[in-house]
């Protein structure tokens, strides 16, 4: 393992001073991202100073810095986990030595797997790109500005890999992913989550709660991997992943506690601009179900040959939970719509790797709302936010042709159409929700819509600074 060079132009703990083919091409690249960053980034905010993270070691504890910075001076840098002695321990090749170079035979799948993870990091930052401007408090501002700086290391751990592993099409990938855009017609971003706009802090939270962990549950997969850089590279990502997660289920939690805090009082929420409960489950119900489709369909080829191949496990393959690491013997059972009904279908396991990260996946957000409803509870609220079927609302996968209620009734397209508006954000519901947008910027000062934070970052207190407007 090599030091951590903090001194360097791009920190990083992968030796990049000796190799200088590497170091040119990266230094190159670097230029290209800060412009993107100023452009497509909280771009009203360049010259102010944030109290923000700045990873700067792996090492558990002491892997990270606070202290004020200007977003475009943020110190981006290359981290790898430390390295583990270790075998290929999944699929076709259990055993085998890990590899550290690519084989030639995955080198098309590994890349577009790359790419993939790599694509979602900026488009994030895109599509958040306006909500600084309607912060509900200074310390919400902050962590908006510290998941957007994290996504942007994100997206250089994934440059790294693809131009030192990749060559020239590595670097045009790397090219590439500053080109694409965010709901862009023309050059959109891979996946569709990543196409939809986030126009309010509410979509914020909701976003951070459920497509963020689907990025945790796809980095667990990758973290699995035999290709031993994926490996390390999105295990550190994890420990930066965590915040962000935390900083959706905290979000939404303040807005239901706000909601439930009035509710006990007998008071109707939009009499005093705060949110309707009816109103939150429907952005449930919209970035639930977007997150689902980005583990692909249940039922996928691609995902049997990343898992034979040894590119991709399952979560926590390594803690050794599954009895079968070959996933040869066992099969998974699927309900799939036939007519107008669903019917039981055996698929190989090996087949059934999206699926069973999704079900994974689901379990979490069970228990996140769980939390969310056991604070209403506690507040004397009897109704609830429930999370709809896996079935409700699916663009990707073997429900994605059909119309399947938030219970997970197969319904007909009538049916559909009759009760979408309470199912999903109406344009009512968005007009609302941004008459609610309005700044707060005094510190320890909350808009009226979102209950306070709890602690505050870094032992700081809650009315300390966070942002300090130039
Ligand atoms: N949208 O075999 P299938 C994060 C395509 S989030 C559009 O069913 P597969 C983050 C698919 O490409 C984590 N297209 O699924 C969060 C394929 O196309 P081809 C991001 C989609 O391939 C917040 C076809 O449909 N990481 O980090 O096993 C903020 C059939 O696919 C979608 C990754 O995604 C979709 N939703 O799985 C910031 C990990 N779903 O081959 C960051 C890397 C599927 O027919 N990616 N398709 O042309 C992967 O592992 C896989 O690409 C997927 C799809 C799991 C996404
Ligand atoms: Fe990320
Ligand atoms: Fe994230």
């Amino acid at each position: 393992m090599s030091a951590v060079d903090l001194e360097a132009k791009i920190p990083n703990n992968v030796d990049l001073k000796n190799d200088k083919r590497l170091l040119r091409a990266l230094e190159k690249w670097q230029p290209k991202f800060r412009e993107w960053w100023k452009e497509m980034g909280p771009s009203d905010y360049n010259t102010d100073q944030i109290y923000l993270r700045t990873a700067v070691g792996v090492g558990k504890g002491g892997w990270a810095h606070f202290d004020y910075v200007k977003m475009p001076d943020y110190r981006w840098g290359i981290f790898l986990a430390e390295p583990v002695e270790r075998t290929i321990h999944f699929g076709d090749n259990i055993g085998s030595p890990i590899w550290n170079e690519v084989p030639g035979e995955m080198r098309n799948r590994l890349r577009r797997l790359i790419v993939t993870q790599a694509d979602t990091e900026p488009a994030s930052v895109e599509q958040q790109r306006l909500l600084g401007d309607t912060a509900p408090s200074l310390m919400d501002m902050r962590s908006l500005f510290q998941v957007n700086v994290e996504e942007g290391r994100h997206l250089w751990a994934m440059v790294y890999l693809l131009h030192t592993y990749f060559g020239a099409d590595g670097r045009d990938e790397a090219e590439e992913l500053l080109e694409r855009r965010s709901g862009n017609a023309d050059k959109p971003r891979i996946l569709e989550a990543f196409n939809k706009p986030i126009e309010s802090w509410l979509d914020f939270f909701c976003f951070t709660t459920f497509t963020d962990r689907d990025g945790k549950y796809q980095l667990a997969s990758l973290a699995e991997s035999s290709f031993d850089p994926l490996a390390r590279s999105t295990q550190f990502m994890l420990t930066e992943e965590a915040y962000h997660m935390q900083t959706g289920e905290n979000g939404v939690g303040r807005v239901l506690h706000r909601t439930g805090e009035l509710l006990a009082e007998g008071k109707d929420p939009k009499s005093v601009g705060a949110m309707p409960l009816d109103l939150v489950q429907r952005y449930v119900n919209a970035w639930f179900s977007v997150s689902m489709d980005l583990f692909g369909g249940e039922d996928s080829t691609n995902a049997a040959e990343s898992f034979a191949s040894g590119l991709k496990g399952r979560y926590r393959e390594g803690d050794g939970i599954y009895k079968d690491p070959k996933a040869l013997a066992q099969a998974y059972k699927l309900e799939v719509p036939e007519g107008n009904r669903l019917v039981e279908q055996e698929i190989p396991l090996r087949r059934a790797m999206n699926g069973l990260l999704l079900d994974a996946y689901i379990a979490d957000c069970k228990r996140i709302v769980s939390r969310w409803n056991r604070d209403l509870e506690r507040l004397g609220v009897k109704e609830t936010i429930e999370l709809p079927s896996k079935r409700f609302h699916r663009h990707q996968g073997v429900y994605a042709d059909f119309d399947f209620n938030p219970a997970g009734e197969l319904i007909s397209k009538d049916d559909w159409a009759a009760n979408v508006d309470s199912w999903l954000p109406t344009q009512a519901d968005r007009e609302y929700v941004a008459s609610c947008m309005k700044p707060v910027r005094e510190p320890g000062k909350y808009a009226n819509w979102i209950g306070p934070h709890s602690v505050g970052v870094n032992e700081q207190p809650l009315d300390f600074e966070y942002v300090k407007f130039h």
